[in-house]
């Protein structure tokens, strides 16, 4: 992993579930975008494990958050996954694209916290209406 990288989401949501926007990635002092030719969820899982937002929820493309400017980083990321930042994925070349900021690339993701909370209670209720079945057969 490059020293001077950065990564951030930029236009949509910052709390403490979810983090979503325009992947934006400083290189070398600036800031550019990621093109959605062949962005996909495996890539934005590296996204969003190097934010501390460990689930993706949800990928976009064609500039959903809005069109960045400036440089076009990466296009054709082929992500394993595993990788710590986005420049150590497999892709054509940094700033080596046929991409416009039309194509940039968007990722929600989420910490996961609430979303644990609520399978929590789904599973709950789930068991309390298999016990409440159970008895009701037991005294028929
Ligand atoms: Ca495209
Ligand atoms: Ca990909």
């Amino acid at each position: 992993m490059n020293a001077d990288y950065h990564v951030r989401l930029v236009n949509g949501i910052h709390n403490s579930t979810v983090y979503s926007g325009r992947v934006e990635i400083m290189i070398n002092g600036e800031w550019g975008t990621v093109c959605d030719n062949g962005w996909d969820t495996t890539d934005a899982s590296v996204v969003c494990r190097q934010l501390g937002y460990p689930v993706v929820l949800a990928t976009y493309s064609s500039a959903h958050f809005g069109r960045g400017s400036g440089a076009i980083w990466f296009g054709d990321l082929q992500c394993s996954g595993e990788e710590e930042s986005l420049d150590d994925c497999s892709h054509i070349g940094i700033g080596r694209h046929n991409c416009g900021h039309y194509e940039d690339a968007g990722v929600a993701c989420s910490s996961g916290k609430n979303l644990n909370y609520c399978c929590i209670i789904n599973r709950t209720i789930y068991l309390v209406l298999v016990l409440l079945y159970y008895y009701k057969i037991q005294f028929l």
